[in-house]
This record gives C-alpha cells, structure tokens and sequence, in this order.
C-alpha cells in the first residue's frame, strides 16, 4: 500500500471514530506501547512427532536468535523482549549477549525451565520432574529450575515460567494427591529461591504429552497452586491449553477479578493445542479476551502493567519469522479493536438487560477495520509501514540461508 493511501485511509477512519469521540491520536500511541514477547523456540521450523520441515536459515545459537528478533523489533516495533528457554539457550558469555541485546533494542522476559525432556541430566523425567514420587527426581527438577533462575538474573530477566508435563498415561500409575502435594512443594521451594521483585509464571494444559491426566490441568489448579506459593506467583493463560470451545475471556475475568493473571502465550488453535498462528482461527475470541482485559485493568481490578505478553506457537510450515510478524498484526488488530469498545453503551445495556444492544456495541468495534491505525503506529515508532512485504521483498529469508546454511537449527520445540 502507498503511504498517500494509507494516509487517506487513516484520515477517514480518524473521521468516523471522531464523531464517536474516540481520540485516534491516544489510540495510536497505545497501540505503538503495547510490546509482546517472543519465545526463543518460535524461530526455528517448527514440526510434529512425524517430522520436522526445515526452511532453511534458522537460528543455530543463542547469538542468531537474538539477530532474529532484533529484526522482528525493528521491522514491526511490536516485541521488544526474548524468552529463553534453558537448556536450550545456555549462554556463554553473559556480557556479550547482554550487549547484543542492548545493541539490537530487546530485552529477556521470563525464563523457562525445562523438565519435560531428557538432555543428559543423571535421573530422567520420564515418570515426572516436580512430582516424580522419586525425591532424588524432584530434588534435581528443583535445582534445574533454580539454575534457571540463575541464568535469568545474569541476563535481567524479570520471571521465572514453568509449564510442567508431568501427568500420567494409565489410570492408577501415579497417586493423584501426592503427586499435587509434590508438585507444590517443588514450586514451594523454587519460588523462594526467585528474587523478591520477580514473579512466577504457572502453566497448565489439559493434556499432552500426558494423555490419561496432567498434574496441572487447568486454570484452577494453576491458580490453588499460586495461592499457596505466595502473591508473586501467579496463573500464565497459553490459549492452546484449553479443551474445545472454553471460554477463555471468563478464564481471564476470573483471574484478573482475583489479580491473579501472570499473562499469555498467545497462539490460536482448531482441536487443541497450541500450534496455529495467532487470530488465525479465532479472531472473535481474541478480541473478547482484549475486551475483559482492558475492563478489567480499567476498572482496577488487575493493573495493565502487572500482565505479561507473549506468543507461544511453533507450527509446521510456515516461515517462522513471517508466522511471528502475522501473529504480532493480529495481537495488536484484537487489542486496537477491544480500545474501540463504548464500556459506557455496554454498561448500561449490562444494566438494562438489553442483550441486542450489548452485541452490537461489541460487534461495533469488532468489524472496525482497525490496520490503519495499526499501521500508523508503526511508521511513527520508526517500523515499516508493511512488515511482511518488506520481509519477502528484501528476501530477508533468503538472505539468512546464504548466511546460515539450508539445514540450520538450534534445539528446541
Ligand atoms: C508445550 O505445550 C509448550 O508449548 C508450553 O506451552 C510451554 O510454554 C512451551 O511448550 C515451552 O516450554
Ligand atoms: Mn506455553
């Protein structure tokens, strides 16, 4: 698109949201504030138990992954942090990646254990790390994440997550309630070895790689969990981590209602898990989960700033930097649109029973095409204008081949 279209097509939404009252101007500059995290393990190809694709050019170490999202930052001016994923990501040498991160504009968000796989370590996780009925196994689990936290406060990170795949696949292999008190006696001792200004990020997902029951299945675990470890822990939302059709936004009410939402890993999802791109299935739903986010910080019930913003997705063929540039857009595409929202109109049609009136206040704001103002709140943060064609037009991809070779790839998801 042209910049003269663009503008002429900026001017005209700035019109119509005017004689709304709603001031564009604040809106471009909240869009262009809000920054989402990216996960180290997004920028290879991603696969599936029958096979990995590889496109050619991948980050190989810790030093390209981070040339990677240095340039996702700069083109879209959307991310401006990295998550790291140890043992994955083991610097070595702290002060140099610390100054290449500060040389490229990012920062490291929280940090993630790694206890679901084996890469070596003495005792193996096959039958569970946090809640093995092994204590030597929980003991070593335990370390593994105060490691982590080791590595994260060299770098400046802030969080500690833990997304945990112990569970069971039998009925009867594992004691139910013991291996919920393990669990929690584990995060016990992993959260008081956190600095006092950083917080815990607790994961839950219904199933996978467990397919019989999963320790921590869900919100209300997560969150029972959070209430006995202390005030900095609190429940991370991976929207790939439900069963079909959950309502996620109540998930997000309820947790902001008890101030107990650490953040997101945002992907998108069509049976479960979470390995769509982002607002690609269900853009409705993200919009809505905006919608309770920006009530709930508005009314005070959990503060905007409190949330941590992350993608979590690693599919199967896409390009990996253009999957993360699409899911950037359409993060900030919900976001913009939950700002459209009259609260007011809404409130009062809440109050007056007036269910019509509720769903087209909503549906309003959600059929705004809101990428102009998207768009513009790149160009004034300094991004491109269109990020993925300037991706595919200086053949960054291809670019990254020549410099890495076609079969590149560090470990991870
Ligand atoms: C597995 O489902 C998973 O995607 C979790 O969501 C974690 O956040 C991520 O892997 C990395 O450990
Ligand atoms: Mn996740």
């Amino acid at each position: 698109m042209s910049i003269q279209f663009h503008e002429k097509t900026l001017a005209l939404l700035a019109e119509q949201l005017a004689e709304k009252a709603i001031d564009s101007t604040q809106l471009i500059s909240k869009i262009a504030q809000f920054q989402i995290a990216v996960p180290s393990w997004a920028l290879g190809a991603g696969g599936t138990r029958f096979g990995r694709f590889s496109i050619g050019g991948e980050p190989r170490n810790l030093e390209e992954k981070l040339e990677d999202i240095g340039l996702l930052a700069k083109i879209t001016k959307r991310t401006d942090a990295v998550s790291l994923h140890i043992p994955w990501d083991i610097p070595q040498d702290v002060e140099a990646v610390k100054q290449q991160a500060v040389s490229l504009g990012i920062g490291f968000d929280a940090m993630n254990s790694n206890t679901f796989q084996d890469y070596g370590q003495p005792l193996s996780y096959k039958m569970g790390s946090l809640s093995s009925a092994d204590s030597a196994t929980r003991k070593q689990a335990i370390e593994h994440n105060l490691q982590v936290i080791e590595v994260g406060k060299s770098l400046g990170s802030k969080g500690l997550t833990v997304w945990l795949a112990d569970g069971s696949n039998f009925p009867g292999q594992v004691h139910f309630r013991k291996a919920l008190q393990w669990t929690t006696e584990s995060l016990k001792k992993i959260y008081s070895g956190m600095p006092s200004n950083w917080k815990l990020l607790l994961e839950y997902k219904p199933y996978e790689p467990n397919f019989y029951h999963t320790v921590i299945p869900d919100w209300g675990t997560s969150a029972l969990i959070c209430r006995q470890l202390g005030e900095r822990a609190k429940v991370l939302v991976d929207l790939g981590h439900h069963l079909p059709n959950t309502n996620i936004e109540q998930i997000v009410a309820t947790l902001m209602h008890q101030n107990m939402l650490a953040g997101f890993h945002f992907n998108d999802s069509k049976y479960g898990d979470d390995d769509l791109s982002t607002g690609s299935i269900k853009p409705y739903q993200l919009f809505l989960i905006f919608c309770e986010l920006i009530g709930g910080s508005a009314d005070g019930a959990q503060a905007w700033d409190s949330i941590s913003w992350m993608i979590d997705a690693s599919h199967n063929v896409k390009d990996p930097m253009e999957d993360l540039i699409q899911a950037l857009e359409a993060i900030s595409q919900a976001y913009a649109k939950a700002l459209l929202v009259d609260r007011k109109k809404l409130t009062q049609c809440q109050n007056d029973g007036d269910v019509v009136g509720a769903q087209e206040v909503l549906q309003a704001a959600f059929l705004t095409d809101v990428r102009a103002l998207v768009r513009e709140a790149r160009i004034q943060s300094g991004g491109e204008a269109e990020p993925l064609a300037f991706y595919r037009n200086e053949k960054i991809r291809e670019k990254l081949i020549a410099k890495r070779g076609k079969n590149a790839q560090a470990s991870g998801l």
